[in-house]
């Protein structure tokens, strides 16, 4: 097999002092913490589309990132290319786990059959390559949106022609990420939205999408695909309104279409910022009503208002999310999904192992600083604090469900005294710095 990166050595762990770039300096993937290795924690994962797929390209010029897998005219041929560095590339950063859309791995034919059959061949070699290297797939995805066949939508779309296509699309695609075992199976609305409503039937297009995934569900009942389902909210981009906004708008999607025992979510840190939230904000509410699925890791540009995709470096949010994540009692059957991409000025071949380094220290340094914090319980206890009013008297009856509105106007009544307390955001804040610097 042709190696790919030879430039680039096995990155190990050489600990916080080393000054070379080829290595984790945070990242060390046997540690224990509490009873589990970083490995086993952070399952790292590799986004084929940003690493193998992406050229570099924006809307003011060409891709620019050096592909030595995509010399050949046959695209066939460069598909197998590119599965080889794929597999180099997870193998030389010890990272476990890849995802895709069916897209990624294999190119279109000229008709369905024969797309089917391309991707068939690849996922045939994948398969192999899994074995060999022993890799993992955390979860395979349809691309119904780059296609100009899916210009008006995929499950939304106003063309029942482009539906059936759309769902012989991800039948497929569910095939062949239970054929090399994908612990998930992803759902993001890349073109699910409008642009006006003066051409949109909104009733129609929600009402179609949840058809989709209920047949979704009945098919993989059918053939026993045991993964877990996510759908992945974004806000915007590419449509002005996506169906799938942020947690809060599916989750409330799901139950009103009685679908929210099937799925839960895979959360993107930028997909966040774009919906004014912050990363930890969605996590914390997806672990609140138990559908948190897996992660896209990455982080957006604050001065710009569109999906970066950059890979993780901020410790704040690294810290904040991991927190979130060990609350949860871990990400189970998800993981941490690199969806981030070089930088397009980032092209040779070396800068994406150093973005998956920077990455991955990143987050393996906010799971150490989040262990301790909870470890230390002072954040935990400072909230406890907050709430204490309602562990004892009318505070306890209203959580017991003991209160109703008179009884709540008899004791305010009689108890006009009100004393508030600070909360403390600037302490707590001051805190959670010392255990970043002190780590
Ligand atoms: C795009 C999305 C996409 C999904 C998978 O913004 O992040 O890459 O993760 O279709
Ligand atoms: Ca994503
Ligand atoms: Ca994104």
């Amino acid at each position: 097999m042709v190696e790919y990166f030879a430039n680039v050595p096995y990155i190990k762990y050489e600990g916080k002092n080393s000054k070379n770039d080829f290595a984790f300096k945070y990242y060390n993937l046997d540690e224990v913490i509490g009873g589990k290795t970083m490995r086993e924690h952070l399952k790292f994962t590799m986004s084929y589309w940003h690493t193998l797929a992406a050229n570099g390209s924006d809307p003011f010029g060409v891709g620019t990132y050096q592909k030595p897998w995509d010399n050949e005219t046959d695209q066939m041929k460069v598909a197998k290319a590119k599965m080889e560095a794929a597999f180099e590339l997870m193998d030389k950063l010890g990272m476990d786990y890849f995802a895709f859309h069916d897209r990624d791995i294999a190119p279109e034919g000229k008709d369905l059959a024969e797309t089917n059959a391309f991707l068939d061949e690849i996922v045939a070699y994948c398969k192999e390559l899994m074995k060999t290297y022993n890799k993992k797939l955390l979860w395979g995805t349809a691309n119904a949106f780059g296609n100009p066949r899916y210009v008006h939508g995929a499950a939304t779309t106003c063309n029942a022609y482009v539906y059936a296509y759309a769902a012989a699309q991800v039948k497929k695609a569910m095939e062949v990420t239970k054929e090399l075992g994908g612990e998930n199976y992803v759902f993001w609305g890349g073109r699910e939205g409008y642009e006006t409503l003066l051409n949109t039937d909104l009733k129609l297009e929600q009402d179609n999408l949840a058809r989709f995934l209920q047949m979704a569900v009945d098919y993989a009942h059918k053939i026993g695909f045991t993964g877990q389902f996510l759908i992945e909210p974004k806000p915007k981009e590419p449509t002005k309104h996506q169906y799938d906004f942020d947690v809060a708008t599916v989750l409330a999607f799901l139950r009103n279409y009685g679908l929210d025992k099937y799925f839960k979510m895979n959360i993107e840190a930028n997909h966040a910022t774009l919906a004014g939230h912050t990363f930890q904000h969605e996590v914390a509410l997806a672990r609140i009503n138990g559908v948190l699925g897996s992660l896209d890791i990455n982080q957006g540009d604050p001065n710009l208002g569109w999906d970066t995709d950059q890979f993780p470096t901020n410790i704040y949010d690294a810290t904040l999310l991991m927190y979130e994540v060990l609350k949860n009692g871990g990400i189970g059957q998800g993981g941490l999904n690199f969806d981030a991409k070089v930088r397009r000025a980032s092209f040779e071949v070396e800068d994406l192992f150093l973005g998956y380094i920077a990455g991955m220290d990143t987050l393996a340094q906010g799971l150490r600083i989040a262990y301790k914090m909870l470890e230390e319980g002072e954040f935990e206890a400072a909230v406890a604090e907050r709430y204490k009013s309602f562990t004892e008297g009318i505070g306890k009856d209203i959580l017991e469900g003991k209160a109703d509105f008179e009884s709540l106007e008899k004791y305010a009544l009689t108890n006009s005294l009100i004393k508030n307390k600070s909360g403390r955001q600037e302490l707590l804040e001051a805190k959670l710095n010392q255990y970043i610097f002190n780590e």
